[in-house]
């Protein structure tokens, strides 16, 4: 019946309730969490990002899961909720990555708060969307993509993108972004 897919698990359909309002996946089955001590190397002022780590290393961000097969023909989803708030002037954000199989692409739906999604190529072409509620990014393949929240609630988003798609955060520990955005004067300022 089926053309012969050796690499993709047959699993059971399944369904997931999503919260809307408070941008919540209920009873996920993985929770994963960067605290502010996972941000080193990432942040233009690393003396403030050590303060926040002495007053309590908060949760900087969590992910929200019910994961599937990391194969191809899945296809992987989840919340992220990445809580306000600045590293000196710098907007919170999260460490980003290229995808290790980097022609995979990814989709966004912002579902609360206000941000942005930075997006650069491996050579340095650098491009950022909009996060505002009921708006959606493309992530194109090849381009490493990074969360930031310039708003003053947590900013949640539900993302789908490729099984086999991979997390490759070295490249982007080393080059970093071109671009980052800051509040000076109660405005964003991307730069
Ligand atoms: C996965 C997707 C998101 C991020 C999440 C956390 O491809 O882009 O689930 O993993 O937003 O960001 P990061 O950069 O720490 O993985
Ligand atoms: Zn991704």
């Amino acid at each position: 019946m089926f053309d012969t897919l050796p690499e993709t698990s047959l699993i059971q359909p399944f369904g997931v309730q999503l919260d809307l309002v408070e941008g919540l996946m209920e009873n996920p089955t993985r929770r994963t969490e960067r605290r502010a001590s996972a941000m080193r190397g990432h942040y233009n002022d690393a003396a403030a990002l050590e303060k926040i780590i002495e007053g309590g290393d908060p949760v900087h961000y969590e992910v929200l899961e019910v994961p599937v097969p990391e194969e191809t023909g899945h296809l992987m989803f989840c919340i992220s909720r990445l809580f306000p708030g600045t590293v000196g002037d710098e907007c919170f954000m999260t460490k980003g990555h290229y995808h290790t199989r980097v022609n995979t692409g990814e989709i966004y739906l912002a579902l609360r708060g206000k941000g942005l999604m930075m997006m650069k190529t491996p050579d340095g072409e650098c491009r950022w969307e909009e996060f505002r509620p009921g708006r959606m990014v493309y992530v194109p393949p090849y381009w490493g993509h990074r969360s930031i929240n310039t708003g003053d609630e947590p900013l949640v988003s539900f993302c789908v993108y490729p099984g086999e798609a991979g997390h490759n955060y070295g490249d982007i520990e080393t080059e970093g972004f071109p671009k980052r955005a800051f509040i000076r004067d109660g405005s964003v300022i991307v730069e």
